[in-house]
């Protein structure tokens, strides 16, 4: 999609380092970490957010990279995050699929 900057990151028009990439996923670090590990999990193909009709196999694909971008933190036995900001009340600032995996640090039990 045109103007959109994780279409962009992921089809490779912007350079990244990516931890992982497969034919439909890529992951690569959050701009701002907001934890000693922050790393977006982006679908190549443009949907808005997960209630946009996103393939199972994309779906799935996702949690393989949630699974690779974890072990390759360390933090995959130790407990992470992964969050889908879907809105204006999440506070969805990119309106491209992404989900946050997050650790590296203690979260505690508040969500919200
Ligand atoms: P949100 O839409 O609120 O789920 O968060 C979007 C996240 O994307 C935010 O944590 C910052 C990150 N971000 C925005 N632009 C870029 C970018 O160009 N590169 C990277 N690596 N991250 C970005």
């Amino acid at each position: 999609m045109d103007d959109c900057i994780f279409c962009k990151i992921a089809n490779g028009e912007i350079p990244s380092t990516f931890l992982y990439e497969d034919d439909l996923v890529c992951a690569f670090r959050d701009l701002n970490p907001q934890a000693p590990t922050h790393v977006l999990v982006v679908p190549k193909a443009h949907y808005a957010n997960i209630v946009d009709g996103v393939p199972a196999e994309t779906l799935a694909a996702m949690v393989k990279a949630v699974d690779s971008v974890a072990t390759q933190e360390g933090i995959r036995d130790t407990g992470f995050r992964v969050i889908a900001n879907t809105g204006k009340d999440a506070g969805q600032t990119v309106h491209h699929l992404h989900w946050h995996v997050i650790g590296g640090t203690n979260m505690g039990e508040r969500l919200a």
